[in-house]
């Protein structure tokens, strides 16, 4: 009955968590990117999901959360520990605030340490948890900036989080090897800083000598966090503005058969078919110029660089794949077809050649 998805941006190493009612379709997001705001929001949309809200674990030092960009793209409220001090957030969490999502929820434990407003979610059947970073896998958060506090992070371990069934697995926010996931019974016995017989003292003892550099962002994401990602000013990230587009979870802009119709006047049309294709029954675009994908690279500069692009193929994969190349060659405005030549034509639009 979960939908449960783990995402991973692999500037900061961070995981972001989405959690989702099968019934109702409405999904949580927990601990989003900034700039995975876009691939997060195609996957809830690809996913036919209603992102009811976005829910941080702390003030995030390395990062900065998608918090506010999900808002705005989504309609997601923003929640929060009300210990985080931050501002700006739709929900204030305290311990055991629960938050719902369809016929699910996430319970929301105070475990302070690495930040003071650091906050675990419990799923509704106590399955799964979300660490943030107090407990990372065989390791711990660091406890030497935002009010860090290496007994706090022990007690919250050890009384909110290892105390949970043996099974309970545990995701964190950040892992630095890849791994994925551990569980309350592994932690329990095997993470060399807290687990077994180790006291409060040895934890400390530990932790003041982890000799970590600070997280290189920290000038930038601390304040923006203190902000749930909110810009100084009101700008959004800059967003394709010479056609509709869709952004997909693959990575790629989209643009549909009407729409390109629309602008083709002042898009420039390259057709990645084959020669018997190009020449073939399904017939083509007028406008398209015929660079099959095997030769694109090469002969990328026969296309205009200040000129919007859209690859079209048969089905619209291998033009995907073209969308990445262009990208890659240099070229900014790059949609793919959406559909290819087969939606164009089922859709009625002009072709040059071809049989019907
Ligand atoms: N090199 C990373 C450092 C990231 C970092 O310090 N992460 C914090 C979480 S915000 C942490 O607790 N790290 C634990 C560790 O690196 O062992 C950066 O510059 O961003
Ligand atoms: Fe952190």
């Amino acid at each position: 009955m979960l939908i449960f998805r783990q995402l991973f941006d692999p500037q900061s190493s961070t995981y972001s968590y989405l959690l989702a009612d099968r019934r109702s379709l409405e999904a949580v997001l927990i601990d989003p990117v900034f700039e995975q705001a876009g691939r997060d929001a195609a996957l809830v949309h690809e996913l036919n999901l209603k992102l009811v809200a976005t829910l941080e674990t702390h003030v995030h030092a390395d990062h900065v959360t998608g918090a506010w960009l999900l808002k705005t793209r989504c309609g997601s409220a923003i929640a929060i520990s009300a210990a985080s001090g931050a501002q700006g957030a739709d929900r204030y969490l305290a311990h055991g605030d629960h938050v719902h999502f369809g016929y699910r929820h996430v319970e929301a434990r105070a475990t302070p340490g690495h930040t003071q407003g650091c906050m675990t979610f419990v799923l509704d059947d106590e399955s799964a948890a979300f660490t943030g970073d107090c407990l990372l896998i065989r390791g711990s958060g660091r406890t030497d900036f935002q009010q860090g506090d290496p007994r706090a992070m022990y007690r919250s371990v050890r009384s909110q989080i290892l105390t949970l069934p043996p099974q309970c697995l545990l995701y964190p926010a950040h892992d630095y090897r890849g791994l994925t996931v551990t569980s309350v019974a592994e932690e329990r016995s095997y993470n060399p800083r807290l687990g077994g017989e180790i006291g409060e003292g040895d934890f400390v003892g530990y932790m003041s000598n982890l000799g970590l550099p600070h997280p290189k962002l920290i000038d930038i994401a601390v304040p923006a966090n203190m902000r749930c990602g909110h810009p100084e000013r009101d700008a959004l990230p800059a967003e394709p503005t010479w056609a509709p587009l869709t952004f997909t979870f693959a990575g790629i802009f989209e643009i549909q058969p009407d729409a390109l119709e629309e602008c083709a006047a002042s898009t420039q049309i390259v057709d990645v078919r084959e020669r018997d294709e190009f020449y073939g029954p399904m017939g083509r675009i007028a406008a398209a110029k015929w660079i099959p994908l095997g030769e694109l690279v090469q002969r990328s500069g026969e296309l205009a660089r200040g000129r919007p692009l859209v690859a079209v193929c048969r089905s619209g994969a291998r033009s995907a794949q073209a969308s990445i190349m262009l990208q890659k060659a240099g070229f900014r405005d790059v949609a793919n077809l959406a559909g290819g030549m087969l939606r164009w034509r089922a859709e009625g639009h002009p072709v040059e050649g071809g049989r019907d």
